[in-house]
């Protein structure tokens, strides 16, 4: 736990708005855990999170990291923040053509294939309400989850438009770019078993939490409840067995402080 900040203060008041489950989520979470940041988290609710995440960042899209009173959106400049403010285990090499590729992994997991992972991933269980909703609203009260359930249906189409599941061709376009990133990761972990170099870095934790639901790995944060729907567990059964799902698998166990 970090009991300092680089200015020299003492203690640091550090809030997370997040989703439960969620891979973008996950880097952020991903990047506090790595650099032993003590920080609160408070769960959204998908659907009725847009209001209270718009008021406090200007977006309706989590993670949202507040850091002693500065807002900051989005899991990139999340963990970019983080490196910024704590010194020590950096994720981010010094030399300038490490630093490139890396940037250049990151670019390509946050704009296309965290996309096309969650798409793959809400296909295989948007028509399980019941899931969906344990799954987000895990840990509330029970009159909660029960009102978040009676309204899953009127909120289902909304959701499936957003995660583009209601077009098959989509669907499809998105499995494609899940099966080449996973044969890329494959090959570029194999010499040294990190993407960069051989030390870890946002590389790295950005490909492993955008792929980690493919892969349930396990970890606290993001190994979801079973059982799964049939589909999602057919869809984990295959991507835990590909180099690459075993490679998420090790990046969490090695990786990844906390359980
Ligand atoms: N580029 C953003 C993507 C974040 C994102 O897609 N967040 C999703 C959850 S994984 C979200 O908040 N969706 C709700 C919405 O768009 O209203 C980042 O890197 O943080």
């Amino acid at each position: 736990m970090i009991g300092a900040d680089r200015r020299g203060r003492a203690a640091v008041a550090v809030v997370l708005h997040q989703f439960r489950y969620s891979h973008y989520n996950d880097k952020a979470r991903w990047a506090l855990a790595w650099k032993g940041v003590r920080h609160e988290r408070v769960s959204h609710l998908p659907g009725p999170h847009g209001p209270a995440i718009e008021r406090l960042s200007g977006q309706r899209q989590t993670p949202v990291l507040v850091w002693d009173g500065e807002v900051i959106a989005g899991s990139g400049r999340i963990v970019d923040a983080v490196e910024a403010r704590v010194a020590g285990r950096p994720l981010l090499p010094a030399d300038a053509v490490a630093r490139a590729a890396v940037d250049g992994w990151r670019r390509e997991f946050d704009d296309t294939v965290g996309p096309a992972v969650r798409t793959v991933v809400f296909a295989a269980m948007i028509d399980h309400g019941g899931y969906l909703c344990r799954l987000f609203a895990e840990g509330r009260p029970v009159l909660t989850r029960a009102a978040y359930r009676a309204i899953f249906p009127l909120a289902r189409g909304r959701i499936a438009r957003a995660n583009g599941v209601t077009d098959p061709d989509n669907v499809r376009r998105c499995a494609a770019v899940v099966e080449a990133a996973m044969a890329r990761v494959a090959d570029a972990t194999a010499a040294t078993g990190q993407l960069v170099g051989d030390a870890f870095t946002a590389a790295d934790l950005t490909a492993a939490a955008l792929l980690a639901p493919l892969v349930n790995p396990p970890h606290a944060d993001m190994n979801r409840p079973r059982p799964m729907p049939p589909a999602l567990d057919e869809l984990v059964a295959r991507w835990q067995s590909h180099a690459a799902g075993r490679w998420v698998a090790d990046q969490y166990a090695r990786h990844r402080p906390g359980g």
